[in-house]
């Protein structure tokens, strides 16, 4: 259970829901609206629970005032691009339309899912690949969905690295230029992910890749299935905020401000509300959400849906810094010291190169004895600059 101090606010805000865990985020405003960039607000629609149904929402209110939800008609999935999503053959034999990324490349199947180990230097990359002929493809935006899960060396004890998904650009048989990379596949529980990016040349074939962020770490461990590579869901309509019909206008709202959105909605039916994140309607609610005339139902907006500016390669360096305070905080000020080295610890699960470094739990006898260890801590009272100023 989390212990009150003067900290628990600010960190509360700088942590948010990704898929796959917890991560860090430095932006006190949400929505960037850069074109080049998808840090905007996802566009929010409720749709029916099963087809037939007829939920209906009569009231949204968005941190309680009044919005538009729109209602659609959830479309058919489009045609899977890729062979073998289930990375399994006939009878459990290696799926053919994966190939090794390099001929050094040791990746098993196992379990019905592809193993990828990092084997260091002399092994060079893992993974697995597979190339979408471009009479597959179209040039329009493409969605990729994937199932992984993260072990790091000594059975997830030491540090390791993140799973990575590169998509090059294939012209007459030579890559010709990297289409899309991310690394975020981090977590150590099986999680979906999703990602989207559009094809540079709709004349070019695509070769898809399965790894490691690196080959270091040898030992570290991460499995791929259910990997579907799709034409990215038609938009259609937005929430738009009454009376101005702006697009979900959490645009320069302070995080500080509202720190959690909440759309709270009354009708009838079973309906479920959905984001439009990385190129797929994704539901955001239970799959079934009951309303009621009378009582009104809360759907909690996932911090990563509202524009927030959300970067992977940082959050490792968060955890040093609280690490770091924690080392450096005074053992009798023991509450703020172990509220420091308990989120270090929940933010420790996505952040794979981080893994040991975060102190255990003291024992209350091993507590009581470093309140005397003259080691390198500082008190962390604030000091007035003005008062020192006097005493010159
Ligand atoms: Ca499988």
């Amino acid at each position: 259970m989390p212990v009150s101090c003067g900290l628990e606010p600010a960190l509360n805000q700088d942590q948010l829901d990704v898929q796959g865990g917890m991560l860090t985020s430095y932006d006190l405003v949400r929505g960037y609206w850069d074109k080049d960039r998808d840090y905007f607000a996802s566009p929010i629609r409720y749709v029916n629970a099963k087809p037939g149904a007829t939920g209906v929402v009569t009231q949204a209110q968005l941190n309680g005032k009044d919005v538009t939800l729109p209602k659609a008609v959830s479309s058919a999935k489009k045609p899977n691009k890729l062979l073998q999503s289930t990375m399994e053959g006939p009878n459990g034999t290696w799926p053919k339309a994966w190939q090794q990324v390099v001929t050094s490349s040791k990746t098993e199947l196992v379990g019905g899912r592809m193993k990828v180990t990092t084997r260091g230097v002399k092994g060079g990359w893992q993974g697995v690949s597979q190339v979408i002929p471009a009479n597959k493809l179209s040039g329009k935006r493409l969605a990729l969905s994937l199932d992984s899960e993260l072990i790091t060396p000594g059975n997830g004890t030491k540090k390791g690295v993140a799973g990575k998904v590169a998509i090059y650009e294939l012209c007459n048989g030579k890559t010709t230029g990297l289409v899309f990379e991310t690394q975020k596949m981090r977590s150590r529980d099986k999680t979906g992910y999703t990602m989207s990016f559009t094809p540079r040349n709709a004349n070019c074939d695509l070769l898809l890749q399965l790894m490691t962020s690196s080959y270091g770490d040898v030992g570290t461990t991460i499995y791929y299935d259910n990997v579907e590579l799709r034409e990215a869901d038609d938009e259609g309509a937005k929430l738009d905020i009454a009376p101005t019909k702006t697009p979900f206008t959490l645009v320069s709202q302070f995080v500080y401000e509202e720190p959690t959105q909440q759309l709270t909605l009354t009708g009838s039916g079973t309906v479920a509300v959905q984001a439009y994140e990385d190129g797929q309607w994704q539901n955001i609610s239970p799959r079934n959400l009951t309303l009621d005339p009378s009582s009104p139902v809360t759907v909690q907006i996932p911090e990563r849906l509202t524009g927030r500016n959300i970067h992977y390669g940082y959050h490792e360096h968060h955890v040093d810094e609280l690490v770091s305070l924690y080392n450096r905080t005074k053992a009798d000020r023991g509450k703020e010291r172990e509220f420091l080295r308990e989120y270090a610890q929940s933010w420790v699960k996505m952040a794979p190169a981080k893994i040991g470094t975060v102190p255990a739990a003291p024992k209350p006898d091993a507590r009581m004895l470093s309140v005397d260890d003259p080691g390198d801590t500082y008190d962390i009272e604030i000091i007035d600059p003005f008062s020192l100023l006097e005493e010159e």
